[in-house]
C-alpha cells in the first residue's frame, strides 16, 4: 500500500500549489479600509503572491485608495485625485512583485489614523525580490519569502493524512 500513500502524496503536492495560487485578500477582514486599523499587524504573516488580489472595501465616500511609492507612503502626499480608487470595492491584482504601497486620500485618514498598507509581493515560489532602492522596508517580522513551501509541506502532510484514514 506504499504505492497508494505515495499516489496521495504526489497528488496532493501537485493540486495544493495550484490552490493556494491567486488567493483574494480582503483588506482588513471584517473592519475593512478604516481608520486606526493596523494594516502592517494585517499583513503580518501573510505572504502575497503574483497574481492574488487585494479587495479594499470601504462606504464609498468615505475612505478611497491611492497606489503610491514608497516615499508618497511615508510622508502621505497624495497623488492627482483622478488616480484614486473610489469605489469602496476596488479589487487591486498584484501584476508584479516588489513593494506595494497604498493610503487612503480622505482627508488626513493616511497621516493622522494610519490609513495605510505596504505589502511585499511575491513572485511564485520564487526568492525575494530585490527591494525598491530607497523604499521603506515592510516589518521584517513578517513571514515572507520562502514561507510559502514551509506553509505548504505541513498542509499537504495534514491532506495527505486525511485522505489516507479515509
Ligand atoms: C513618488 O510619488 C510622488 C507623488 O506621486 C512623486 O512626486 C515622486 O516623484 C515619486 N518618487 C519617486 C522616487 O518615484
Ligand atoms: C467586490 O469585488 C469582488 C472582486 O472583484 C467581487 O467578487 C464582489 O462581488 C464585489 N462585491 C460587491 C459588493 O460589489
Ligand atoms: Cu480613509
Amino acid at each position: 500500500m506504499a504505492s497508494r500513500q505515495f499516489m496521495v502524496l504526489a497528488i496532493v503536492a501537485v493540486v495544493l500549489p495550484t490552490v493556494a495560487m491567486a488567493a483574494e485578500f480582503t483588506v482588513g477582514d471584517d473592519q475593512g479600509w478604516t481608520k486606526g486599523f493596523d494594516y502592517q499587524a494585517w499583513a503580518n504573516g501573510k505572504t502575497f503572491l503574483v497574481g492574488d488580489t487585494l479587495v479594499f472595501k470601504y462606504t464609498q465616500g468615505n475612505h478611497n485608495v491611492f497606489k503610491v511609492n514608497g516615499t508618497a507612503f511615508k510622508d502621505c502626499t497624495l497623488p492627482p485625485a483622478n488616480e484614486a480608487l473610489t469605489t469602496g470595492n476596488d479589487t487591486i491584482t498584484l501584476a508584479a512583485p516588489g513593494n506595494k504601497w497604498y493610503i487612503c486620500g480622505v482627508s488626513d485618514h493616511c497621516a493622522k489614523y494610519g490609513q495605510k498598507l505596504v505589502i511585499t509581493v511575491h513572485g511564485s515560489l520564487s526568492p525575494e525580490p530585490t527591494p525598491t532602492p530607497g523604499a521603506p522596508a515592510p516589518s521584517p517580522s513578517s513571514a515572507h519569502g520562502f514561507s510559502v513551501s514551509g506553509d505548504l509541506v505541513p498542509m499537504a502532510a495534514m491532506v495527505a493524512v486525511a485522505l489516507l484514514a479515509v
